[in-house]
């Protein structure tokens, strides 16, 4: 009996223990900085992860940002944009399930370089992504 309920408790855990180990959290803060030389920046502003990982947007200051993914593995099929972050303290997360490459911006400064960009478990090969205009249009 021993025996079998070591095999049994093995095989438990070699199926449980990859996804118990692997979701991670990541912050990316939006950070204003209008006398410094960057005045809005995400920080970090490029970043790799795995899939089931959550990144959480945390807003720096009482200011106002927000994140929109322009680009996107073509496997994602739904825009992924956060909404308005106006205070300090204040977050948006997002868990990413498709592997590949992701470009993100802040609308309010974009024009200013407030962008970003992520890789989910590994960067897409050239044509697997697409493009993701502020209406939601895929193209
Ligand atoms: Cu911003």
């Amino acid at each position: 009996m021993k025996i079998i309920r070591f095999i049994v408790v093995f095989f438990l855990t070699l199926t449980l223990a990859p996804s118990l180990a692997t979701a991670k959290n990541y912050t990316i803060k939006e950070v204003s900085d209008p006398t410094g030389k960057k005045p809005y920046y995400f920080e970090p502003d490029s970043l790799t992860i795995q899939p089931g990982d959550t990144v959480i947007f945390l807003n720096s200051q009482d200011d106002m940002h927000n994140v929109m993914f322009d680009v996107v593995p073509k496997a994602v099929d739904a825009m992924i944009m956060g909404p308005d972050q106006t205070k300090k303290g204040s977050t948006w997360s997002y868990t990413f399930t498709v592997a590949g490459s992701y470009h993100f911006h802040c609308h309010p400064h974009e024009a200013l370089g407030m962008k970003g960009s992520l890789i989910v478990g590994h960067a897409s090969a050239s044509g697997d992504t697409k493009n993701v205009d502020h209406d939601g249009n895929m193209n």
